[in-house]
């Protein structure tokens, strides 16, 4: 038999060794994954506060129910260490290190990098390895492969296989979740393919293959940059509306109410998230290679980028209007996670809101049911959310809404509050009506 058969029988009968390299918010679940589907898992993260959590029973994922991972310790079925020679044990690795931006806006490779000179040191006949971290089309032959394969004499698709399957793991989602939302899977070779499909169809429901690792890397980028270019449209749509007096979630209600050929987006004071603000510009960094500039990304990223500020010119056009000016007032944020009903802050617009409010002399003061505590990572400065949110309400001079938490009593707040300024339709047609109301 051949090393590429003796590996699926490996995959399709269970026996071969899985690792997941980086225990995040993508590897944790696939980890679990695997496990339940028979597989011996081990987890590899050098952040030892992780290991040591896994290795009491218990999960620091919010999807990841700390039952599941218990259950899957105790069984042996899952081990969790920072020590990456184990790596020379497995059979199949799956790499689920971040892909952020650097503070230039150019891709920071860094964690990719560090994860495959590891597991170069571990490389042997009989692997696969996939990549499942959004990056830039080319990253796993250009830079996986060589220093995977080549820098050791083992030829791709033959003696090792090597393939690209981006994550889709959306956090805080309960109906699509690792196990069910169809996995998308290109391999460096045809046999890469194949191998890597039969590894993930022994524990993911449905693998979409493509015909190559750039054809998978590229799908995932289509899929973030629609929703990132989408979100610039409705967000310019939302400036052209104020200054044609036209209520623009009025519009866009209405344009949703067609059946076919439109996707709601709405409008709001920026860009958060740590997919759909950061996978989009990987895409245009790497067309730059090629002389080549995206002008839909770029485009969509400067009008996203702006909304920050176009929402605090709004505020102060409208205080002004109601003759109290920014400065010495008395401000207060609601929600400031880059989502409702989560808690995560990441690249959340509401800290340049904050920030650009600062700057101009207001006396800031945020809620957050989610987040207890934000810092400013470039500007350093930081604060607490209010304890009692009423009480701040009524003392604010204006309240901004930046992220509509569900559980927040929108009508209370209009009736307590002096003035709000509604950057997401939060308040609806009670918002509307209102004279202490303005909406984006
Ligand atoms: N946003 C808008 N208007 C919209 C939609 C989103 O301003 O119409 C803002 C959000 O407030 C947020 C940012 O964009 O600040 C990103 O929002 P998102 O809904 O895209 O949520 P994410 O960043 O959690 O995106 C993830 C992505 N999942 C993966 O990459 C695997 C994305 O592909 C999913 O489509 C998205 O979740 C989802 O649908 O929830």
């Amino acid at each position: 038999m051949s090393t590429k058969e003796i590996l699926i029988k490996k995959l399709k009968d269970k026996t071969a060794k899985v690792a997941i390299l980086g225990l995040g918010y993508v590897g944790l679940p696939l980890a679990v994954v695997f496990g339940e589907a028979g597989f011996q898992v081990t987890g590899v993260d050098p952040d030892k506060r992780k290991i040591d959590v896994l290795a009491e029973g218990k999960s620091y994922i919010p999807d990841v129910k700390t039952e599941a991972v218990a259950k899957l310790v105790k069984s042996g079925n899952f081990t969790a260490t920072t020590d990456f020679s184990v790596l020379k044990e497995m059979d199949a690795v799956s790499i689920c290190v971040p892909t952020p931006l650097r503070q230039t806006g150019d891709p920071d490779m860094s964690f990719i990098i560090s994860a495959t000179e590891e597991l170069a040191k571990y490389m042997h006949k009989g692997m696969v390895v996939v990549l499942e971290s959004t990056t830039y089309p080319g990253t796993t032959r250009e830079l996986l492969l060589p220093k995977l394969g080549t820098e050791h004499n083992l030829n791709v698709g033959e003696d090792w296989f090597l393939a690209f399957s981006p994550e889709r793991v959306d956090p805080g989602r309960e109906d699509f979740t690792t196990i069910n939302t169809p996995k998308v899977l290109g391999g460096i070779t045809e046999e890469c393919g194949e191998v890597a499909t039969a590894w993930y169809e022994g524990a993911i429901k449905t693998v979409h293959r493509v015909s190559t690792a750039e054809a998978a890397e590229m799908s995932k980028l289509l899929e973030n940059t629609f929703r990132m270019i989408n979100i610039g449209l409705v967000n310019e749509l939302a400036i052209m509306c104020e200054r044609l007096g036209v209520d623009v979630w009025e519009v866009i209600d209405a344009a949703a109410s067609k059946p076919f050929g439109f996707m709601k987006f709405t409008p709001g004071p920026g860009l958060g998230g740590h997919c759909i603000p950061i996978d989009p510009l990987y895409l245009s960094w790497k067309m730059k290679s090629f002389n080549y500039n995206a002008r839909f990304i770029e485009l969509a990223s400067e009008i996203n980028t702006n909304m920050p500020r176009y929402v605090v010119s709004r505020i102060l056009e409208a205080m002004n209007d109601r003759g109290k000016h920014l400065k010495g007032s008395k401000i207060l944020v609601l929600g400031v996670a880059y989502k409702p009903d989560i808690d995560d802050v990441r690249e959340s617009p509401a800290l340049d809101v904050i920030g650009l409010m600062r700057n101009k002399g207001a006396l800031v003061e945020y809620h957050d049911p989610y987040i207890p505590h934000i810092h400013h990572e470039y500007d350093g400065w930081q604060m607490d959310s209010v304890k009692d949110m009423m009480k701040s309400v009524k003392e604010a001079d204006a309240v901004i809404v930046v992220t509509n938490h569900k559980e927040y009593d929108y009508k209370a707040i209009i009736e307590n509050a002096k003035f709000v300024f509604d950057s997401r339709n939060a308040t609806g047609k009670l918002g509307k009506a209102s004279e202490k109301v303005e909406r984006l």
